[in-house]
């Protein structure tokens, strides 16, 4: 073990002393990017003690030199991202589908990296702002890395990606002021939108739950495009992709998502890595919707049109295989922040379709990746990697990691039989649809109904959703301040449903006030389509979900434990919250460590809450805003509430009734049944039309 020697000319020591060993047994030993050793970090090269500073110190001006390069471009959307490593696994052979080689091995598992993300905040951004969420998969196959690079939503805002740099200046901060900062909430998103009834659809999915999820863990995923799947004969079948968390779809309330945007804006990505770190791995399902073209053909609407989803009771969904994620990074910017997703890459067996959306994305994200990450030697990150043998002739560039060898770098030659050959055999080759026409730029006509799907998400829904839809529309819409907006989406909202729009114009106070817009086409009146609401599918279960237990020295052990059992039993988490930061005793002596102090954690940051002091603190805790806060928003958040007998005193200063509903169970003894299996509810969506008009 070596002493670290002191500067020389240095009067005082900075930070020397003694070198520890590195855990992996690395020379532990400080040293420059050339690998010369450096004896003191702490203090630059000067003439005497107090003197100027010399040029020749190398040491500092590489360490300023690098951190001043630090930082690459965030992405240009979803720069606020957090991923995973894990795997997939496939359930059976697919082989009928398709040839795609991971799809194949029940017994084999894929490596795979996945990046969740919102759209439109920059990378410092709260994650629980309302937006669609990246869900990005990179599976290293065996035959070549494949994207799957989808959303939380199963459509799209526009129909040709000429337009996707329109829609994301006007949903990004305003350029003249450069505010507001990851919201939709601003005159140029609406102004777009309204100009543009194509993006109907998918605003009624931003607008619902969707847009405001619980955590990256209980989202959905969707490929959103109609893709190819192409078996080893050569025939081919439209797929649509869809990813279904293990612990169901769940979403806040915006009142929650707002205050949580401040108690925890890393919310999600919290959540995230503490479940990896805890064992209790994440987990989703791979379906896919599969048809034929000339069953697509049939269809009401066009699949190759991405503002049109595929209903379950037209095509159900057939699982394929199950993601788990189980590996947090170990540093996210190497990682998280490198990683290049790309629809473009594709293995054997999975293929495009003509969905012009989709067309324009094959272009995009390999050039983003030129300048976000500086160099056509992106592939050469190790998180970008295949893990599958890859070899070419492509050659030099910004950044080459690799030394190829050999005397030739073209193919083909006769030169090195050791070089790389094409194969036609098992190489990709691109489904041979047969394609003719003129050359125009022209929307086909049927892409021409905007409204018939977005009116069937609104009738699919729940009353509850349905409010908290019209609550979202009234919000965003209040906050832009050109009428002739609100009154051009009263009118789509109209074309949508009457009911709708009129509830929304109540609330913005616009009754009477919609633009008429007349469709394209004539709006369809379609039957509900169950799968589409979250609620009506929801698991009744704990799963994944956090208990915020409120409570104070001298808690109950009973209470304590039993509901440490339950949490346990339930998969769920429980976290406890007390009046300071410090260790507390139960009333057995057992000393408790909090994980929130009161004011740092209000309710909105737990699923359901039990408050449980002890009856020598509760006049405490009565005095202390926050705890009464506590109480008041978990009630207005529609959650469920377990209390005992002496916290009585606390829920009349909050002026919740102890009776108001199932939602508030008392479990004084510690019984819990009736508080688990309200809890397992989620919430008590009744309550909303009590708590807010
Ligand atoms: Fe995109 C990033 C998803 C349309 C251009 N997109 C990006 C990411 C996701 C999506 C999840 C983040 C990837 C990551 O985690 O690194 N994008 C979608 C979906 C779309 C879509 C589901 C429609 C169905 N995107 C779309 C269009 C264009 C782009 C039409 C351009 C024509 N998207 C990009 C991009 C980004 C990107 C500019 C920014 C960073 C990146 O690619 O790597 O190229």
């Amino acid at each position: 073990m070596a002493n670290r020697k002191k500067s020389s000319g240095s009067e005082t020591a900075g930070h020397g002393g003694e070198l520890h060993q590195t855990a992996t047994g690395q020379d532990p030993r400080l040293t420059t990017n050339q690998g010369v050793v450096i004896s003191d970090d702490q203090n630059t090269l000067t003439v005497g003690p107090r003197g100027p500073q010399l040029l020749e110190d190398f040491i500092l001006r590489e360490k300023i030199t690098h951190f001043d390069h630090e930082r690459i471009p965030e992405r240009v959307v979803h720069a606020r991202g957090y991923a995973a490593h894990g795997y997939f696994q496939a359930y059976e052979g697919n082989a009928k589908l398709t040839k795609a080689a991971f799809l194949q091995n029940p017994s084999e598992k894929t490596p795979v990296f996945c990046r969740f993300s919102t759209v439109a905040g920059s990378a410092g951004s709260p994650d629980t702002a309302r937006d669609v969420r990246g869900f990005s998969v990179k599976f290293y196959t065996d035959a070549g890395n494949y994207d799957l690079v989808g959303n939380n939503i199963p459509v799209f805002f526009i129909q040709d990606a000429i337009k996707f740099p329109d829609l994301i200046h006007s949903v990004k901060p305003e350029p003249d002021r450069g505010f507001p900062q990851a919201q939709s909430a601003h005159n140029t998103f609406w102004d777009f939108v309204s100009l543009n009834p194509e993006t109907m659809h998918t605003l009624m999915w931003v607008m619902s739950d969707r847009g405001i999820p619980r955590s990256f863990r209980m989202m959905e995923g969707f490929g959103v495009h109609t893709f190819r799947m192409v078996n080893v004969a050569g025939e081919s079948k439209f797929v649509k992709f869809h990813w279904r968390p293990r612990c169901g779809t769940f979403s806040l309330i915006w009142p929650e998502a707002v205050q949580v945007s401040g108690a925890d804006p890393d919310f999600h990505r919290r959540d995230l890595w503490n479940s990896i770190t805890s064992g209790d791995y994440p987990e989703w399902e791979l379906s896919v919707q599969a048809f034929s073209e000339a069953e697509a053909n049939e269809f009401d609407f066009d699949v190759l049109d991405p503002t049109k989803l595929v209903p379950e009771e037209l095509v159900p969904l057939t699982p394929i295989g199950k993601m788990v994620l189980d590996r947090n990074v170990d540093n996210f910017f190497a990682e998280t922040e490198q990683v290049a997703f790309c629809p473009s890459h594709v293995v054997p067996g999975i293929d495009f379709s003509n969905d012009p959306l989709l067309q324009g994305r094959l272009f995009s994200y390999l050039d983003t990746q030129l300048s976000r990450l500086g160099s056509p030697n992106f592939h050469q990150i190790p998180v970008n990697k295949p893990k599958c043998p890859f070899a070419n002739f492509q050659r030099d560039g910004h950044m080459q990691m690799e030394v190829p060898t050999g005397h030739v770098a073209n193919e083909p030659n006769s030169l090195d039989d050791g070089s790389p050959r094409e194969c036609p055999e098992t190489g990709f080759t691109s489904f041979s649809s047969e394609e003719s026409g003129e050359k125009l730029r022209i929307r086909p006509k049927s892409f021409a109904d905007h409204y018939t799907q977005a009116r069937l998400f609104w009738v699919s829904m729940t009353e509850a959703e349905q409010r908290h839809i019209v609550g979202a529309f009234s919000f965003e819409l209040g906050k832009c301040d050109k009428v002739k907006i609100r009154t051009r989406m009263l009118g789509h909202l109209e074309n949508i449903d009457s009911d709708l729009a009129k509830k929304v114009a109540e609330s913005l106070g616009m009754e009477g006030k919609a633009d008429a817009i007349k469709p394209f086409v004539a709006v369809g009146d379609p039957e509900p389509s169950p799968s589409l609401s979250q609620y009506d599918k929801a698991p009744k279960s704990l799963r994944g979900k956090t208990i915020g237990l409120l409570t104070t020295d001298q808690v109950k052990s009973s209470i304590y434990n039993a509901l440490a059992k339950l949490v346990k039993d339930e998969g769920a988490m429980l976290k406890v919250i007390t009046p300071k930061a410090g260790p507390i005793k139960t009333d057995h002596g057992k000393e408790i460590t909090p994980d929130h102090f009161l004011s740092g954690a209000p309710s909105a940051l737990f699923d359901a809450v039990v408050i449980a002091p002890a009856e020598s603190n509760v006049e405490l805790l009565a005095g202390e805003a926050a705890a009464v806060d506590w109480i008041r928003d978990a009630f207005a958040h529609l959650k469920v509430i377990g209390f005992t007998d002496v916290s009585k005193p606390l829920f009349k200063k909050a002026a919740v009734d102890t009776d108001a509903d199932e939602g508030l169970v008392n479990v004084t003894g510690s019984v819990f049944e009736k508080f688990t299996s309200a809890a397992k509810k989620h919430r008590i969506w009744d309550r909303e039309r009590k708590v807010r008009r």
